[in-house]
């Protein structure tokens, strides 16, 4: 394809239900949308996962719009791109701007998949070695915010599994663990569940994070530092509980860290995280040969992020329940077409369609544009 143009559509979202993290809360989802427009005619959708505040990672929206309109942009247009995983060595003299990078590398992904009249999943497939074609959809659970009380908890978790979700996710941060995780179990003894600190905990918890060993967890995600991998490598063989590393890793070196220095048990990969699925494909590819179990995480994407992401946690490395929920637990309605509806044995299909498979409503991208500027 050769890239003829790069349109930005910042948006928010009304989230049906706020997700109340160790960071924050935020009652919207916002997005930048990155449309890309080929000479081909063929156009491309990605999404950068970025909120209004740098509370998970470091970008905004206002730095994703900076970054896109100043740098990234002017790389792109007017290049001839035979293959996506060409986008990083295109966008190399930008250093760091992840999230911004994956977003804009995902709209190439998507615009390379249909031009080969492929599913995303598939043009996933094509650079990873034989015997990891997609499945026919991807395993996942659901994520749930911190709330007042252990009872207001189990209601939310009750809805969850009755909704089929077999997977369920707690936030947690210090002051809101154990009595959490126990409470839970003892009303719940047979629930898969894990426990998501997002780094608010330091090495000095480690005592106390040992007593989450007694209530059978999937996993601890990122319990220390947003920054740190070597504090994990004392505090991870501490635990039976294993652990998940979600903000530490950034790239496929962070990863290769962490392995030789026992600080993960599992990865929370998010594409958004480490710049994209050039980079994705790349972890995985690690993740495989060393045996780590793999999960694909998720930032309340809208239906264009959602989708992609979905195509990628349908690739058989991925091992564990992913963070990519039905399009009912985000929003009511998506500004895509098509919602994803979580299907037996707490799946999402993925979707028919050529590149991400769902198509962006006009009317509704128009709609929350709006919101996003009231
Ligand atoms: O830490 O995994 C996280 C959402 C926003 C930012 C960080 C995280 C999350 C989630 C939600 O846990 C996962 C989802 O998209 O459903
Ligand atoms: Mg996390």
């Amino acid at each position: 394809i050769t890239i003829k143009d790069v349109i930005i559509h910042t948006v928010a979202l009304p989230l049906v239900e706020p997700l109340r993290t160790s960071f924050g809360v935020e009652p919207n989802k916002t997005a930048v949308l990155i449309e890309v427009v080929t000479e081909e005619g063929v156009t491309g959708w990605g999404e950068a996962a970025v909120d209004t505040y740098p509370g998970y990672g470091m970008e905004t929206t206002a730095t994703a719009e900076h970054i896109l309109l100043n740098f990234l942009i002017p790389s792109l247009v007017g290049k001839t791109i035979e293959k996506a995983t060409e986008v990083p060595a295109l966008l190399r003299a930008s250093r760091g701007n992840h999230h911004t990078k994956a977003g804009i590398e995902a709209a190439v992904w998507d615009a390379c998949a249909k031009m080969n009249d492929m599913r995303l999943a598939d043009y996933f497939a094509t650079f990873l070695p034989e015997g990891h074609e997609p499945r026919p959809a991807a395993t996942v659970g659901v994520s749930i915010g911190i709330q007042p009380t252990v009872e207001d908890t189990l209601q939310i978790i009750r809805k969850r599994l009755d909704q089929g979700y077999q997977r369920i996710k707690l936030k947690i941060k210090r002051g809101w663990d154990v009595e959490l995780a126990k409470g839970v179990r003892e009303a719940l003894p047979d629930i898969t569940m894990m426990l998501d600190a997002n780094s608010d905990y330091t090495l000095a918890d480690a005592e106390h994070l040992k007593q989450l060993d007694d209530y059978n967890l999937l996993m601890i995600e990122q319990p220390l530092a947003y920054y740190d991998i070597y504090e994990h490598g004392k505090l991870t063989p501490l635990l039976d509980t294993p652990v998940c590393l979600d903000e530490s890793i950034h790239t496929v070196n962070d990863l290769l860290v962490a392995i030789q220095i026992g600080a993960i048990n599992i990865l929370n990969l998010k594409p958004a995280r480490v710049g994209g699925y050039s980079e994705s494909l790349r972890i995985y590819r690690v993740c495989v040969e060393e045996n780590l179990p793999l999960w694909i995480g998720g930032m309340l994407e809208t239906g264009v992020g959602r989708a992609a992401n979905v195509a990628f946690a349908a690739l058989p490395g991925v091992t564990l329940p992913c963070d990519i929920s039905a399009t009912d637990r985000y929003f009511d309605p998506d500004i895509t077409e098509k919602p994803f509806v979580l299907g037996e044995n707490s799946t999402l299909a993925v979707p028919d369609g050529y590149g991400i498979g769902v198509e962006v409503q006009l009317d509704r991208l128009e709609a929350a544009k709006e919101h996003w500027k009231n």
